[in-house]
């Protein structure tokens, strides 16, 4: 068998939870875990440039199978020398699978044990995509990790149905696996999925691990669930979950949230948040989240928050960003944008640091009590 190409590395477990200190070693450079991975859907991270991404601290960005299949098209990826040359980002990149967008975005979609069929968003065409489809993508397009086509159903669908699909995504983890083409440079993830079912939750990530994956994503969470009904999946999903391999929470970013996931053992998170709220002109700060467009602002000329280090929030004034929001000017995009990401990743970098030392908790606490 070959060796592969993504490792995690086990460093440190905080002694008051299960939050764990790590190195994902992968053919673009280590990085650190507990890690938050930017969203750049299209090959890009809306408004930043990578040259800023790395400024601020990323270490892996996402990018999507979906999106890039339908524009520019993968074999267009490929013929550019791939994803990192084409979006020139050197560091790793993870993409997801497609199926969680075909769910979301396409209009008419049918599943069947061999693929969906839908109607994409863009110009309405039909489209299939199976698990062997989804690896011939993301084969061309060369990321360090691909994701497992799976079903993302709803929460609150039917047992089941959810046990079907459960088990029909595992089906297509093996799928995908025989259909991986480049085994030696890019590391294939599974998905387990069985939403609030401990049982199809355990029997899918036992399934998963007896493929032996580089590692393994809990999908089908933040979907629409509460807080406390996430945790209670956690806590009985990761305990089934190799130690010796990373742990993906797939859409996930609120403070909280990450803090009571890195508490259950996770160690890698993507989310949209960050910057789709940022071009709303939201912004996240150690006092919780402020909407910079409101009219307290206008004159307040206070950094955007007092810890940060990076350009836009040592440079910039909450003044400044409101002005530039009220008349729609684009740099407000990008420098929301780089302060929501510097927000989240220097709290994801402190959290790393708070379980080297054993005190994650008192950290969560800490930060939480400020955040709100
Ligand atoms: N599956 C995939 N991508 C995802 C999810 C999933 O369940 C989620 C759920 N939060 C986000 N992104 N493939």
């Amino acid at each position: 068998m070959t060796k592969s190409p993504v490792s995690y590395e086990l460093l440190h477990v905080d002694k008051h939870s299960g939050a764990r200190r790590g190195i994902i070693h992968t053919p673009h450079g280590d990085w650190q875990t507990p890690m938050f991975m930017p969203v750049g859907t299209q090959a890009t991270v809306k408004s930043m440039q990578p040259r800023e991404l790395k400024e601020v601290g990323s270490q892996i960005i996402l990018a999507n199978t979906y999106h890039l299949w339908i524009r520019p098209g993968d074999e267009l990826i490929k013929k550019a020398g791939g994803l990192h040359k084409f979006m020139d980002w050197d560091q790793a990149i993870l993409t997801d699978s497609g199926g969680f967008q075909v769910f979301s975005l396409a209009d008419t979609r049918s599943i069947t044990e061999k693929g969906v069929t839908f109607k994409n968003n863009v110009d309405g065409s039909t489209m299939f995509l199976s698990p062997e489809v989804a690896m011939k993508i993301q084969n061309n397009l060369g990321p360090d990790i691909m994701m497992q086509l799976d079903e993302a159903v709803p929460y609150f669908e039917t047992y089941d149905y959810i046990k079907e699909s459960t088990e029909r995504s595992a089906r297509w983890a093996l799928r995908a696996l025989k259909a991986h083409k480049r085994p030696d440079e890019q590391a294939l993830f599974g998905i387990v999925q069985g939403a609030g079912f401990k049982e199809l939750r355990q029997n899918s990530a036992k399934d998963l691990a007896s493929l032996d994956l580089p590692g393994y994503a809990i999908g089908g969470l933040s979907v629409g669930e509460s807080k406390k009904e996430m945790n209670r999946v956690l806590d009985f999903t990761t305990p089934w979950l190799p130690e010796d391999k990373p742990r993906y929470l797939m859409g996930v970013a609120a403070p909280d949230s990450l803090f009571d996931s890195v508490a259950r053992g996770i160690d890698m998170f993507d989310c949209v948040l960050p910057t789709r709220i940022a071009r709303k002109g939201s912004l996240m700060t150690r006092f919780g989240r402020i909407v910079i467009t409101n009219h307290k602002y206008k004159d307040d000329f206070s950094q955007l928050d007092p810890d940060l280090d990076d350009y836009a929030s040592t440079h910039f004034t909450k003044a400044y960003l409101h002005h530039l929001f009220n008349t729609n000017e684009l740099l407000g995009y990008n420098l929301a944008s780089m302060h929501n990401l510097r927000y989240l990743l220097k709290l994801m970098a402190d959290m790393r640091t708070a379980i080297e030392n054993d005190q994650f908790l008192d950290f969560r606490a800490q930060v939480l009590e400020e955040y709100g």
